[in-house]
């Protein structure tokens, strides 16, 4: 396969290219700087972000994008789809992790512990003083889900071994969990204590939480976001957070990363982490060589691993 060529983008996690090198020609460049002979050759794309519809339309014989990572919002999905061209993600691999992450900021953020930390680091209980107990708990809390997929579903089942009541929103109740189903998000924000997104990035969720949803969460309310940060207006965040509106967030993603707005630093009440909910070697390990099996696949056997639902799947000629 050495003779098919497989264009890298910018940064993708090295192990993509240490499985794919030897394989394949690949092309680290960018499509803009490519000559007309080269981008003709491009069969396949391995990108960890965007790849924009103009990156697509500039290469006439591509044939699969390899997207890192579960959400493929920065790929031209549309686009690919009407040129016949399979999109891959990377589901599954990052479940777990994502999960154990969520259920870490979810405690950090109510218990307030690395604000603890950092008062142990900082040598104040050393000196005497004593850390302020944590306005929440978690006792006696009800957990809203809004989306209820592969990461949904693991972070649901450990919220149970928290003893924490779930209910859920999406557009189509599921019919294998025992949790509430709330028909709008609306009226599951006014139900619960605690509000988690782990919803994709689409034009329908975009700023899904507002000020109506987090007014309706109410004073007792914190907002977790595990998902994208497309999905939450971070400036009606900010006025709910200053006004008490809400009593604490949550977050690992942001509407403009990696800018984070400077008032989300300045309060107590909120615990923010850098997009690193499936930020461990292992399971970066795992994501990367699912981008690498699905090009391999792809011109091996004529099917992707793990392609997107919008793609139709072709085989290979
Ligand atoms: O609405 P449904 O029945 O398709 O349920 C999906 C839900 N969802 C929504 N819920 C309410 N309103 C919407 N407009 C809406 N759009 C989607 O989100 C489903 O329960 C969930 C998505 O699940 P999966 O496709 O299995 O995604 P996964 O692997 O859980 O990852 C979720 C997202 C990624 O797209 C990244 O943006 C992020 O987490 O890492």
């Amino acid at each position: 396969m050495t003779d098919i060529s497989v264009l890298v983008p910018g940064r993708i996690h090295t192990r993509v290219i240490e499985r794919l090198e030897g394989r394949f020609t690949l092309v680290r460049a960018d499509v803009a700087t490519l000559d007309a002979a080269t981008l003709a050759g491009i069969r396949g794309v391995a990108v960890s972000g965007s790849f924009p519809a103009a990156a697509i339309d500039a290469l006439p014989n591509l044939e699969i994008i390899a997207s890192f990572g579960v959400g493929y919002d920065g790929v031209d999905v549309s686009r690919a789809a009407a040129r016949n061209i399979v999109v891959s993600n990377t589901p599954d691999v990052l479940n777990d992790e994502v999960a154990d992450t969520a259920v870490a900021l979810v405690i950090n953020t109510v218990r307030r512990l690395p604000q603890a930390e950092a008062f142990l680091r900082a040598g104040r209980w050393g000196r005497g003083e004593s850390f302020p107990l944590s306005p929440l708990s978690l006792r006696g809390r009800r957990v809203g889900l809004y989306g209820l997929g592969r990461i949904g579903l693991e972070i649901a089942h450990r919220l149970e071994a928290l003893k924490l009541e779930i209910g859920y929103h999406t557009r189509n109740p599921r019919a294998d969990v025992p949790y509430r189903y709330f028909g709008s998000l609306r009226e599951m924000a006014g139900d619960v204590d605690i509000l988690l997104c782990i919803v994709p990035k689409t034009p329908e969720t975009h700023k899904a939480i507002d000020a109506d949803i987090l007014g309706a969460l109410g004073p007792q309310g914190v907002l977790i976001n595990v998902g994208r940060g497309w999905s939450v207006d971070e400036a009606a965040l900010i006025a709910a957070l200053e006004s008490g509106t809400i009593a604490g967030a949550g977050l690992d993603v942001y509407y403009d990363e990696p800018h984070v707005p400077e008032a989300l630093l300045g309060f107590e009440q909120v615990s923010l982490l850098p997009h690193v909910a499936s930020a461990s070697v292992p399971t970066r390990n795992a994501m990367a060589d699912l981008v690498a099996d699905n090009i391999i696949d792809w011109f091996s056997i004529g099917r992707a691993r793990t392609p997107v639902p919008e793609t139709p799947q072709p085989i290979s000629g």
